[in-house]
């Protein structure tokens, strides 16, 4: 380990923002190295509550996070927001407005926000999140909101695997219940309307309550806030539907269990990633170059092929990490 990383968790552990900025971009260009980084911020892990804020493109989050944000200074709730976005930084021109949007609020020090792209080169922004999430947490901010668009299965995992599990919805979108229906119900543990003074919000309303008695009383009654974000209405109740949420979970002991699963997925994640890596690899042995001539030539079965690179990806040494 080079004692530039011990530093620069050192300085990470003691507050320092431009420590915590520095160790994001790395995570984002290679969530594979950081083991031992990883290692050294783990004592400290654990006392952060997450918020995971997701929804339709344009629904209004990053507005909402906006407002959140306003109304933790105000309330001396010292907020770290990380927003993630799976698209490309160079296919993506909302990305650079975003960053000034969120340089401007983040001029007060009880606030902390650093979007977070995919890079082509790293492991991707699924390995990368879950070690941003523990390098925040270890940097002292008690409150992390972790923003992503409701599109792709790992962005979604991140989100259900916080604490708390906000989503956002408009009204006047026909087809809005039907894309809760289709995964969002099950993972939300507080429900916005935001856009609220639209047509439509008491309908949207009505549906939501019909569909959250669909599978008979449940211990958390999910509740669902109104907001109009853009002029930062219902950010006070959404703040206490997310300390109502976080009481629920500490009395009947659920917070320990969204733990495990924020735990699973980050292990997950890792060796997944490992595991394509050691994939790309084996791919170039003689062996299995062999195996794949004997397959195209029809002389053996698939598996034949997946057994050797199977050994060849099993066999490998751990890389060392730095
Ligand atoms: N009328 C109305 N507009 C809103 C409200 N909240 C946000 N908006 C507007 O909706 C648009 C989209 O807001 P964003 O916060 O960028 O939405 P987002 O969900 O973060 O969008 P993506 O990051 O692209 O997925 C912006 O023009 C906001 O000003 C609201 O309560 N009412
Ligand atoms: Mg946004």
């Amino acid at each position: 380990m080079s004692s530039g990383t011990a530093d620069l968790a050192a300085r990470l552990v003691a507050g320092d923002r431009a420590a915590l900025a520095r160790t994001l971009t790395r995570l984002e260009r290679d969530a594979a190295h950081s083991a031992e980084f990883d290692r050294l911020l783990a004592p400290h892990t654990g006392r952060a509550y997450t918020i995971g804020i997701t929804g339709a493109p344009g629904a209004g989050k990053s507005t909402l996070v906006g407002a959140l944000l306003e109304h933790a200074v105000r309330h001396d709730r010292r907020t770290a927001v990380l927003a993630l976005d799976p698209r490309s930084p160079f296919t993506n021109g909302a990305i650079l407005g975003d960053r000034m949007r969120m340089e401007r609020s983040t001029a007060d020090e009880r606030v902390f926000v650093r979007s977070m792209t995919a890079d082509a080169h790293g492991g991707g922004l699924s390995a990368a999140t879950p070690l941003a999430v523990r390098a925040v947490d270890a940097a002292g901010w008690p409150y992390i909101v972790i923003e992503t668009v409701g599109v792709g299965q790992s962005e979604l995992d991140i989100v259900e695997a916080a604490a708390t599990t906000v989503v956002v919805l408009n009204p006047g979108w026909g087809d809005e219940v039907q894309s809760v229906k289709a995964g969002l119900l099950e993972i939300a543990d507080v429900f916005v309307i935001n856009k609220a003074e639209r047509d439509g919000t008491a309908e949207l309303r009505h549906d939501l309550e019909r569909l959250l008695t669909l599978g008979g009383p449940r211990p958390w009654r999910v509740p669902i806030v109104l907001t109009q974000a853009h002029e930062g209405l219902g950010i006070t109740e959404l703040w206490e539907a997310i300390e109502a949420h976080r009481a629920y979970q500490m009395q009947s002991g659920e917070l320990l269990t969204r733990r495990e699963r924020f735990y699973r997925l980050a292990v997950r994640t890792l060796v997944q990633q490992a595991w394509t890596t050691r994939f790309d690899r084996a791919w170039q042995d003689p062996d299995v170059k062999g195996a794949m001539a004997a397959l195209v030539d029809g002389q053996s079965a698939l598996a034949d092929v997946s057994d050797v690179l199977l050994e060849k990806m099993l066999s490998e040494r751990r890389q060392p990490s730095v």
